[in-house]
């Protein structure tokens, strides 16, 4: 309509077109525009253009010199079979025979998940990690698996990526078919912060396991057996990988922690295993586990589990590599690591060093070092595109042997403290963390639990309340509500039991739960929750992904598609356009089905309007277009 309306336009027939005569002529655009995806995503782009992106406002920008972001060549045409043929061809238990009897080092790479959720508070999008896959497919083989879904990546990928993450899981599956893709699931809290019913906990895992996930990392909050199995046996039932995983805490070397002994970690693991883990996650969230502690852990795990081990830290400390180092000489099977670029300080340690430390060892990993190099130096390239989400954590501490927070939570408590105004006293808020574990009785930390315990020390720091202030009987405390919770049972039981007499104080009378929380918590009716979620979107059609992520964020998911109804797939647009929108003059491409690309060029920007809207002029595919945004700067 547009176009037809242009043709007609006496301005136009004398030959006077310019783009002023567009921005002044607003009849032209007297029709209504059909919302193909073309118009929603050059409405985003828009939108972003003229009043900036909320989550990049302020906040230190991408280097103007930055070079683009290009993949590595895949160096053959078919890769070599991997890790994933063997669990296709044979199933999981051939995958943990075969992981136990290889001398070499295994590797997984976090990049994908930890390693970005870890530095660049988990937002980097789909796009950036599906133009290397193929890199890693046909270069990097010999990769045990490639860690790229769950944790904190799903709803992050809704709440502030606008993008689908099963579509993610798909697109990376289906370009790296010879490696296994790994994910980590927080067990009856899923992908979420709170325990789920059974039946979504066992429905999410059936549709991971049906859209591309291999090996499911499990684990709990507080290491409680119990409230693994339901996620256990549904992977189990799936035929793909079960890592049943340990979360190691405090320091079986000190006297002064001997609730996590090393008779702890052996009877867990043994529980695990009979649990029907095909192999022994050891989980190091936080990465505590120094150099000598690894030997005699790791050592005791292989021996009395019997299982492969498979050893995940942070080098949060800067002495990461050095426990990997005794991990590998104590015979673990498989350890993580972050691709250079995405590594070291509250990431995972370095892959590239890790692979040079092991050559001429007896463990070489069989890794192409110059592949890594060539795969790091893309995601170096991708880093500077998410300047905005860096934080300010300039180099490693053993400050978190005080603190114990994990790689995932510490930048984002950093955040959260800057945003009360508290980041001056961010030391303080390390020491008050600390003292809230103890007086949790000594737990571990890791989503949720780590959460609520950031809470609780943002909340003790604001109001400059000591550990003895809240244990005062004589005050009167009012405590965050993800404490209360807790302390209800509704995350579960932590070995020995909540402390009574705080458990109390802040229950009063009410009686907590013992019980696993999945054992009280009614099942979801899925045709009544799929009927609700139709009822919301009267044109749209749902499959089981949405379904499944209704389940565990429905508010969530349903922001997430009424802007995607109005945007389109914007998870198509390179990063630097999703964050920053474009200049007049520039041109890109986004690719929004296989073979169907836009091409879009920003030709100007129009002068605000009286009601308070801006028309952007486009050209799409060769032809002009134009969508009007709200200027709200
Ligand atoms: C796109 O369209 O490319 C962006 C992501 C689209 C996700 C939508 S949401 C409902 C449906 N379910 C999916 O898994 N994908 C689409
Ligand atoms: C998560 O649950 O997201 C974690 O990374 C825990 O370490
Ligand atoms: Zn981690």
């Amino acid at each position: 309509e547009f176009v037809e309306n242009l043709l007609q336009h006496p301005t136009f027939l004398n030959n006077q077109y310019t783009t002023k005569f567009i921005d002044e002529t607003p009849e032209l655009f007297d029709f209504k525009p059909r919302q193909d995806r073309g118009t929603k995503v050059l409405t985003y782009i828009a939108d972003i253009t003229v009043n900036g992106h909320p989550e990049t406002e302020g906040r230190p920008k991408p280097a103007a010199d930055l070079r683009p972001a290009r993949a590595p060549k895949p160096n053959v045409e078919t890769p070599e079979p991997g890790t994933r043929n063997l669990l296709e061809e044979k199933g999981p238990q051939a995958v943990a025979d075969w992981m136990a009897a290889q001398t070499q080092l295994l590797i997984t790479d976090t990049t994908m998940r930890d390693g970005h959720q870890s530095l660049l508070a988990t937002r980097m999008r789909s796009i950036d990690m599906i133009q290397v896959a193929p890199s890693y497919a046909a270069n990097l083989p010999q990769l045990f698996s490639v860690e790229c879904w769950g944790g904190a990546t799903f709803d992050v990928a809704y709440r502030f990526l606008q993008e689908c993450p099963w579509q993610r899981l798909r697109d990376i599956r289906a370009k790296m078919p010879n490696l296994m893709t790994q994910m980590l699931l927080r067990a009856s809290n899923g992908v979420g912060y709170t325990n789920y019913p059974d039946n979504v906990v066992q429905g999410f895992v059936h549709q991971a396991a049906e859209s591309g996930v291999d090996v499911f990392r499990v684990f709990d909050s507080l290491n409680w057996v119990e409230n693994m199995r339901v996620a256990m046996d549904a992977v189990l039932e799936t035929n793909k990988v079960c890592e049943g995983a340990i979360c190691y805490t405090g320091d079986i070397n000190d006297p002064d922690r001997a609730k996590y002994d090393l008779k702890y970690y052996v009877e867990m693991g043994k529980a695990l295993r009979d649990a029907g883990a095909h192999i022994l996650g050891l989980k190091d969230m936080a990465g505590l586990l120094k150099p000598a502690a690894a030997g005699p852990l790791i050592r005791a795990l292989k021996d009395e589990v019997g299982l492969p081990i498979h050893f995940h830290t942070h080098d949060t400390s800067g002495a990461a590599i050095a426990t990997v180092m005794a991990a590998a000489e104590a015979g673990v099977d498989a350890v993580d690591a972050a691709m250079d670029a995405l590594s070291g300080n509250t990431s995972q340690p370095t892959l590239g060093s890790i692979v040079e430390a092991m050559r001429f060892t007896p463990r070489e990993t069989g890794l192409d070092i110059e592949a890594i190099r060539e795969i790091s130096n893309y995601w170096e390239a991708v880093r500077g595109n998410y300047a905005a989400f860096e934080s300010s954590l300039q180099a490693p501490a053993s400050e978190v042997y005080l603190h114990e927070m994990p790689g995932g939570q510490f930048t984002n408590l950093k955040a959260q403290a800057r945003s009360m105004g508290l980041e001056e006293r961010w030391h303080e808020v390390a020491h008050t963390y600390a003292d809230v574990n103890k007086m949790f009785g000594d737990i571990v930390k890791v989503t949720p639990s780590s959460k609520v315990v950031g809470d609780m020390a943002l909340m003790m720091v604001s109001q400059n309340l000591t550990r003895a202030d809240v244990e005062d009987p004589k005050r009167d405390i009012s405590f965050p509500d993800s404490v209360i919770d807790m302390m209800r049972g509704n995350l579960g039981q932590p070995p020995g039991g909540w402390p009574k007499d705080l458990q109390k104080r802040i229950l009063k009378n009410e009686k907590p739960f013992t019980d696993r929380p999945g054992k009280h918590l009614e099942p979801v009716d899925f045709d009544a929750k799929r009927a609700e979620l139709s009822a919301k979107f009267e044109d749209a059609e749902f499959d089981g992904e949405d379904l499944n992520a209704y389940l565990m964020y429905p508010k969530v998911f349903t922001d997430y598609f009424t802007r995607h109804q109005q945007y389109g797939p914007v998870r198509t647009l390179p990063t630097k356009t999703f964050f920053y929108g474009m200049q007049p003059g520039e041109e890109i491409t986004a690719e929004i089905d296989p073979g169907k690309t836009l091409e879009i060029r920003l030709i100007t920007i129009g002068e605000p309007q009286e009601n308070g809207e801006r028309r952007v002029f486009f050209e799409l595919n060769g032809q002009p277009r134009s969508v009007r945004v709200a200027d709200r700067k």
